[in-house]
This record gives structure tokens, sequence and C-alpha cells, in this order.
């Protein structure tokens, strides 16, 4: 073996969940607060090859691509990406299926979405980055593109819904920060594009009330097989899910990697 350095943490990431080897060994952590501020799941999509997209939280939330754990036609491609490397989706039958997962079911609780996306224009309904969904396809929370908006809509029953779209649209194929928070005790979305609160009108529908457990959860589509069909086309990469709400300055500070200042 070459001798030199094999581990090298200066901890200067001020914020960020990880920390990172810059020895170039790739021996990076998670930081272990007790759960009460980490993401509970976390897919930074830097494996780069293979079919699985690991979750670096505790959770261990590891999502499939496509539809089998071999290659398939489902599976997004790894290419370069907003940090590290990211997986394409061809908007066609792509996706990531993260299974049935207990630790990212928010109940009435709050939660966070949060995810880097590379959107090609499609002013079309529901492509979806983020989606649970149980029963049926309706009854889900999610976060789609809407229109070239970004969209969070949550239903727990057919006449209980709420949800909100950003006032900028982001199929424009270049990098955007994109963040819905979900206060479930006040019922209310709020969102987040590139650091700012970005947000239209709230809509709601009757009062949203518990999510319920045992669905599933996907990256890239809504639901596979019958009633599900829509694919996200575009790069997504960085997905956080956390069990409560960030307020706007830790959101900065996620957008910024983890500085109080955007280099780039
Ligand atoms: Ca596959
Ligand atoms: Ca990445």
């Amino acid at each position: 073996m070459t001798r030199g350095l094999v581990g090298y943490w200066d901890f200067d990431e001020q914020g960020s969940p990880l920390v990172f080897d810059k020895s170039g060994q790739g021996n990076d952590g998670i930081i272990n607060d007790g759960g009460s501020g980490n993401p509970v799941s976390y897919w930074t999509f830097d494996e780069g090859t293979g079919q699985t997209a690991f979750d670096e939280s505790l959770n261990n939330n590891d999502g499939r691509l496509g539809s089998t754990t071999a290659v398939d036609a489902g599976d997004p491609a790894w290419v370069e990406g907003k940090y590290g490397s990211a997986l394409s989706f061809d908007g066609v039958n792509d996706y990531v299926d993260c299974g049935t997962r207990p630790s990212l079911e928010p109940g009435y609780g709050d939660y966070t979405i949060e995810a880097w996306i590379k959107a090609i224009q499609d002013r079309t309904s529901d492509r979806a980055i983020y989606y649970y969904y149980w029963g049926t396809v309706y009854n889900a929370l999610r976060i789609i593109l809407e229109n070239g908006a970004v969209r969070y809509y949550v239903r727990t029953a057919p006449t209980n819904a709420s949800w909100r779209d950003t006032l900028t649209a982001v199929d424009d194929n270049t990098w955007h920060h994109i963040v819905a928070t979900w206060k479930g005790d006040i019922d209310t979305i709020n969102l987040y594009l590139d650091g700012q609160e970005n947000q239209g009108a709230l809509t709601k529908a009757g009062t949203v009330g518990n999510i319920a457990s045992g669905g599933n959860y996907y990256i890239g589509v809504d639901k596979i097989g019958a009633g599900g069909r829509w694919y996200f086309n575009g790069l997504i990469d960085d997905v956080r899910i956390y069990n409560y709400a960030r307020t706007p300055a830790q959101i900065l500070q996620d957008y910024n990697a983890g500085f109080s200042t955007h280099f780039k």
C-alpha cells in the first residue's frame, strides 16, 4: 500500500449533518446528536454506481434503483451532481423505491423535505420528486413540479388536503435548492427556493389529519403500477428528510452547504 494521509476531518462544515473526510479517502461521517437535529433520511447519491441509493442517516432507509436490484429500464442514471454524483431521471419510467419506512412516517407531526433538483422544462402536472402514499395514490404527501413550480401537497382523506406552490418556476435546467416544511399542529406549509421563502397562497380543503403508516416512499415517481404515472424529468441530488420543521436560518445554511454565506 501507499503511505499517506488516510483521514482528515477539519469540522469546517458549520451546520451540515455530515463531516467530510478531506483526505480524499471518502471516510465521511454523520453526526450522531441523539437524533434531535439530524435528518431521518439523507440520500447524497454519492455512490456514483450500483443499484442502491444509501441513506447516510442512522436509519438506513436505503433506496433501490428501478423495479429490481438488477439493471432494468427503471434505473435512473448516475451523473455528475450538485455535490458529488446525482441521479438523472428520464421522465418516462425512472425512479428510486425506498420502500416502507417507519422512521420517515410523520403521523400528525412536523417535517421537512429538502432536495437539489435540475429540472428539464416540463409544463405538465405532478412530476414527482419525493412521494409517500398509502391506501390510494391520492392519499399522499408529495413534493412535485406542477407546471414548472414546486408544489407541496398533502392529503389525508378525499376532502382533507393542503397545498402550496412556489411563485417561481424551476424547470430551467439549472440547480435549485427546494425545501418544503410542514407544521402539522397548525396545518401549514412553507416553501423555500434557493435559501429564501418563495411561496404563493396556501390552499386548504378541510383539515389535514394523521398521515397513515405502512405506505411506500419513492424518489422520482408518485406510485408504481395502477394509478401511477408521474415521473420526474431531470436530476435530483442531496435529498434530506427531517422530522421537524427546519427554520429559515437552517434552510439558508443548508442551501449554502453549511455556511451562512453563499459562495457560488
Ligand atoms: Ca434496478
Ligand atoms: Ca450528491
